[in-house]
């Protein structure tokens, strides 16, 4: 039976940190802030005119920080989208890495600075690229569920994805794949409300992308995705349900994207200041910050700790980077075209 849930209410009253250690929540709170440190200093140095472009998961560090934590590193598959910064580097992914795909230079380790930024993958990690296209990641992961389930191990994969992109034809095929097959497949939707410029309810009729999974025959959940442990908690029942082989799960993070689409970008074109203005109040990190410093499990010497740790790594990855070389221009064919054949 198709089931589509109410609205995933996080269960903070009954178990205030999700029942997770100290260690792994300051560990989430660290990925989060260190996420969005950096991608201040992306902004910052596109407007200097140092990079050529930035798209942010200012905003979504709950979602992805809480998504992440749900999975097993290095053993699942993540097919992330481009504003999965925090996701990312939640698995592995490091500072260095990003300011060298940001920069375009040599060591960049997703194609040798030969793709866009924000295109990750890591194989240490099992992160898969994916292509510019909306949604093919959706087709992607849930082959690679397929696999999974076909070879009898006990893997999921994750997809990501924003709201607009499930209007894709891709993510019906997807879904509906996995479905049919029972995949160890999760799609975590973050729906920020706006696909660019064009606001959710110009895709969809419905409230929730998460109302769809009914038609699909697998459970729908919605969760406040600026919450870090309601996210998890929702990502952690979807994967154990993958991993016991009883199918996919939709889970649909609300959020909001507090900056431009992308530096590309204007949103004053089609949003209001007062709306963006109301969503900052509701910002990730400082609503579990707050949490944190009331289970006294955040001082603010700590506090300050992070923050230095988290410029200190901003800083040399910004510096390594510029200092590193672009790469050789024979390579930047290289993985792209097959060599040519020999002359006759
Ligand atoms: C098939 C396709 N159509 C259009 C685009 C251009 N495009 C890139 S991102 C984007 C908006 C996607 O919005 P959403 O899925 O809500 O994700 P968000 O950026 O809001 O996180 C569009 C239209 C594209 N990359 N691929
Ligand atoms: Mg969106």
């Amino acid at each position: 039976m198709a089931i589509t849930s109410a609205p995933a209410r996080s269960r903070l009253d009954q178990e205030p940190l999700a029942g997770l250690p100290p260690e792994t929540l300051l560990e989430l709170y660290w990925q989060m802030l260190r996420s969005r440190r950096l991608d201040e200093r992306a902004w910052t140095l596109h407007r200097q005119g140092k990079i050529a472009f930035h798209i942010s998961a200012m905003g979504h560090e709950a979602a992805q920080a809480g998504a992440a934590c749900a999975l097993r590193r290095g053993h699942d598959y993540v097919v992330p989208y481009y504003r999965d910064l925090t996701l990312v580097l939640s698995l592995g992914y490091t500072p260095r890495d990003f300011m060298l795909g940001l920069f375009g230079k040599q060591g960049e380790v997703t194609s040798g600075a030969r793709q866009m930024p924000s295109h990750w993958s890591l194989r240490s990690a099992n992160v898969v690229s994916t292509s510019s296209p909306v949604a093919t990641q959706i087709s992607h992961a849930a082959g690679l569920a397929l696999a999974c389930k076909l070879r009898g191990d006990d893997r999921v994969a994750l997809a990501c994805i924003g709201e607009g992109a499930t209007s894709q034809g891709e993510w019906y095929e997807g879904l509906n794949w996995a479905a049919v097959h029972k995949l160890p497949f999760i799609c975590l939707v973050q729906n920020n409300v706006y696909a660019i410029s064009v606001p959710v309810d110009r895709q969809m009729a419905v409230p929730n992308v998460a109302d769809r999974a009914a038609a699909f025959g697998m459970p729908g959940v919605v969760v406040d995705g600026n919450d870090v442990l309601a996210v998890y908690e929702a990502m952690k029942a979807a994967v154990d349900r993958a991993r016991a082989g009883e199918g996919p799960t939709l889970v649909e993070a609300k959020t909001y994207r507090v900056v431009p689409h992308s530096s590309d970008d204007d949103d004053r074109s089609y949003r209001t200041r007062d709306e963006v203005e109301l969503w900052k109040k509701r910002d990730p990190i400082l609503r579990f910050r707050a949490k944190l410093e009331a289970a006294g499990l955040l001082t603010p010497d700590q506090q300050s700790e992070h923050e230095a740790r988290a410029q200190a790594e901003v800083d040399e990855a910004v510096q390594f980077a510029q200092a590193a070389p672009y790469p050789d221009v024979a390579l930047a064919a290289g993985g792209v075209y097959a060599p040519l054949p020999q002359e006759a």
